[in-house]
């Protein structure tokens, strides 16, 4: 019996594999193994015999079944270290650029400019983009029967049967976003609404949705001064120049009281825009002192606040910074257009990083 014994636990640590540890497990204890055979000779013995055999076979037979298990599980170990040894994966390594999708040059540019107010102290204001029409309109001193409503093609819901209540718009500016905003904050208050707008008006320069930023700026001393010197500091973190001229133009809108629009000095050399010298002049940007009635639409008091506003066109400037031709092409998801005009992921505009690095 010790030399079955000794010859199968031998045999079972020198095993190479699994296979070969069921073979010994059969030859061993399997039905007409070994130790069984052994064990049907038990009923040929003596009573006195049999008392000796009968637990010595059955010690035995318990220790070869823990020596194949444990040989088994370190067999089993070893094997997932190979493995292990070969399927390795370094995390840290760089993802494959191009292989993922970009960043659309609108995101880019709207993440551009929240840095750059971001870091005036402008905190990002959002809003709904289905409004009332009082907050899209009337709060904005544009009153029903005023021809901006007209002028801005804008979107209505459907009310059914019988319901006489006014209709939701898609709002056609994030103008209400800021109405929102005084309500809620109060002043003073420094904000920009960025976002997407709504109106129903589609060709070479139009699409029906496009992305606007406004600002808002009250306190209790704020001037046109702030707001030129605002949208200079704008105008150079964005294009990257060191200089910019800017032309403020009289102009009209309900919501500000006086209003100006805004134009950078610029030129057109080979057909590539140069922004702070040359003859030309772009249209980027409207601008005004906010009107009274908007700062009590907002529940300021406007004999002792007030306030500068701006607003202008994410997917314009984008064009403008970036050579991009075509506007409609910004929402056709064409791969090809993305993969060209995007952004890598990893290239978080920061004003110390660069803003389009
Ligand atoms: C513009 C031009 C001028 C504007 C006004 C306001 C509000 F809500 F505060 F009154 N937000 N943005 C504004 C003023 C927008 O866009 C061309």
């Amino acid at each position: 019996m010790d030399d079955l014994r000794d010859k199968y636990i031998d045999l079972i640590a020198n095993a190479a594999d699994e296979a070969a540890l069921e073979d010994l497990r059969v030859q061993a204890i399997g039905k007409k193994g070994e130790i069984s055979l052994q064990m049907r000779e038990l009923g040929r013995m003596t009573p006195e015999e049999r008392q000796v055999a009968g637990p010595k076979l059955n010690a035995l037979k318990d220790e070869i079944a823990s020596a194949l298990a444990a040989k088994k599980e370190a067999l089993g170990d070893a094997a997932l270290d190979e493995r292990l040894r070969h399927e390795w994966l370094d995390v840290t390594l760089p993802t494959r650029p191009r292989r993922e999708g970009t960043i659309h040059p609108i995101s880019q540019v709207t993440e551009e400019v929240t840095a750059i107010f971001a870091d005036m102290g402008f905190k990002v204001a959002e809003g709904p983009q289905i409004e009332s029409d009082w907050f899209n309109f009337d709060a904005l001193n544009i009153p029903g029967h005023h021809p901006a409503r007209a002028e801005m093609d804008t979107f209505y819901t459907h009310r059914s049967e019988g319901d006489d209540r006014p209709p939701h718009v898609l709002r056609t500016h994030t103008s209400p976003v800021q109405i929102r905003a005084m309500q809620d904050q109060g002043a003073p208050i420094r904000i920009i609404a960025p976002g997407r707008v709504y109106r129903a008006d589609y060709d070479m320069t139009h699409t029906p949705m496009f992305h606007q930023v406004e600002g808002l700026a009250i306190d209790k001393d704020i001037s046109m001064a702030n707001l030129k010197w605002v949208l200079e500091e704008f105008v150079k973190a964005f294009f990257e120049v060191d200089d910019v001229e800017l032309r403020f133009r009289a102009s009209h809108f309900p919501f500000t009281e006086p209003s100006a629009e805004v134009d950078i000095r610029c030129s057109w050399e080979g057909g590539t825009l140069k922004v702070g010298q040359g003859d030309d002049w772009l249209e980027v940007l409207g601008s005004g002192m906010v009107h009274p009635k908007v700062l009590e639409a907002g529940n300021i008091d406007p004999n002792a606040w007030q306030g500068f506003a701006f607003g202008l066109g994410i997917d314009r400037i984008a064009m403008l910074k970036y050579g991009i031709p075509d506007l409609r092409a910004f929402f056709d998801s064409d791969l090809r257009w993305l993969r060209h005009y995007g952004f890598s992921a990893l290239d978080v505009p920061t004003l110390r990083g660069g803003l389009s690095s």
